[in-house]
Parts: structure tokens; sequence; C-alpha cells
């Protein structure tokens, strides 16, 4: 596989060339919801996107990658990824609008802004956090699909304390965060040293409260 545009990552399409791609595209036959505690759950669809690695490509060339940086100890780091983002109110692009179109019929709610980020290696990374949609909507919905080299997906108690739950998303899979997650849990994506590439994880939130009741999306049927 071949990349003429877009940030250079150690990726190999071609390990995926054997890999059975045959699952039916966006389907949630498979998904399955794992409770984290009584009020809060990960909807889990492996091999979400079949085509992921066509996905990963597409994206890498077109989407507006940025390195940003975070104030820490009044120095300006750089954060070890790269992102790039839509806001609500922006145009997603085509691939992103696929996503979002099948997951808010699912959900009811509108996911209107996505954030991309790409761990080009297994030196980049994410650390303990919970998204900042929860300072707006009391149980916000957080969908990833993650495409690429699969990479340690990890939540603990927002209070600390030790690993809860490990996944390993990537290769298409979806994980949605939903119920309290974003208040009682964080999540992080911490560096590894042994992975085999580089993973990109498209990230979309929404802005308004879910529809049907009070943020209750339906269990997977
Ligand atoms: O890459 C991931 O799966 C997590 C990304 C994330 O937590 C974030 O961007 O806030």
């Amino acid at each position: 596989m071949t990349q003429e545009r877009g940030p250079r990552v150690a990726w190999q399409g071609s390990l995926f060339d054997g890999v059975d791609t045959s699952g039916e595209r966006l389907s949630f036959a498979a998904m399955r919801r794992d409770p984290l505690d009584d009020r809060s759950w990960l909807d889990v669809a492996p091999g979400w996107v079949p085509d992921h690695a066509e996905l990963f490509d597409r994206l890498l060339e077109i989407a507006p990658w940025q390195q940003r940086t975070r104030r820490m100890w009044d120095e300006d780091v750089l954060e070890p990824r790269l992102v790039a983002s839509w806001a609500t109110g922006d145009q997603l692009p085509p691939e992103v609008l696929d996503l979002t179109s099948v997951l808010s019929a699912r959900y009811g709610v509108a996911f209107d802004s996505c954030l991309i980020n790409l761990y080009r290696d297994g030196s980049d990374a994410v650390a303990w956090h919970a998204d900042t949609v929860r300072k707006v909507l009391r149980d916000p919905l957080v969908a990833t699909v993650s495409l690429g080299a699969r990479r340690s997906f990890q939540l603990r108690p927002a209070g600390g304390g030790r690993v809860a739950r490990r996944y390993a998303p990537g290769e298409g899979d979806l994980l949605v965060m939903g119920g309290a997650c974003q208040h009682d849990w964080h999540h992080a994506v911490p560096r590894e040293r042994s992975a085999s590439g580089a993973r990109m994880s498209i990230t979309l939130r929404h802005s308004r409260p879910a529809g049907r009741g009070p943020g209750a999306p339906p269990p997977p049927s």
C-alpha cells in the first residue's frame, strides 16, 4: 500500500491483505454491551469497518493534521500524537459522514463533531482523561472507530486506582462509551513499545442531549 500524501507513518496496510474483510459494513449485529458499573457502559462492535485499511489511507491523505501543544509545568509541550478536528457546524468529510449517519440513527443523537487522532507509532499516546463534552452534557456518548494497528485502550475509575478494563481496538472496531462514563471513568491509550504500526481513532461526539429520553440509547439487539 503506497502513501502519496499526508503524514509519513509506519503503516503496513499489507499486513491486512490476508485478513477477512467480508463482514457487513457498519453492522451492529455483533455488538455487545459491557457494563462498567450500574451507571456506565461500553458498546463494542468488532470489525465494524471491514475496509479499515482503505479508510485509514484516505483519512491520512485528506485530514488537516496538526500537532498541538499542551501547557505543562509552565512549558508548552508537543502532544505525542497528531490530530485533525471538525467542530460542531463544520462540514464533516463524506468518509466520516458515512459513519455518523449510521451511528446517529442507532443512538438517537446527532454526532456532529469529530476529532481524529493519529498514533504514528508506539511512542504516541494519550494520558488518563475524560472527554470535556461532559461539562456541557449530562451523559454524553463518545463513539470511537479505530483503524490500523491495535493499541491498548484502558479504563479506570475517575478517582484513580487500578486499570479496570483493557481493550485492544484497531482494524475497524467500534467502541461507544455511554452512561456516566465521562463523569465516573477515565480512559487512556498508553505508550506501547510493541505496537505493530500506526493507529488512527475517529472519535465522534454530539452537542445536543439524546432525543430519546434521558440519555438512554438502546442496548444492542
Ligand atoms: O484514541 C482513542 O481511542 C482515545 C482518544 C481520546 O480519548 C481522546 O482523543 O480524547
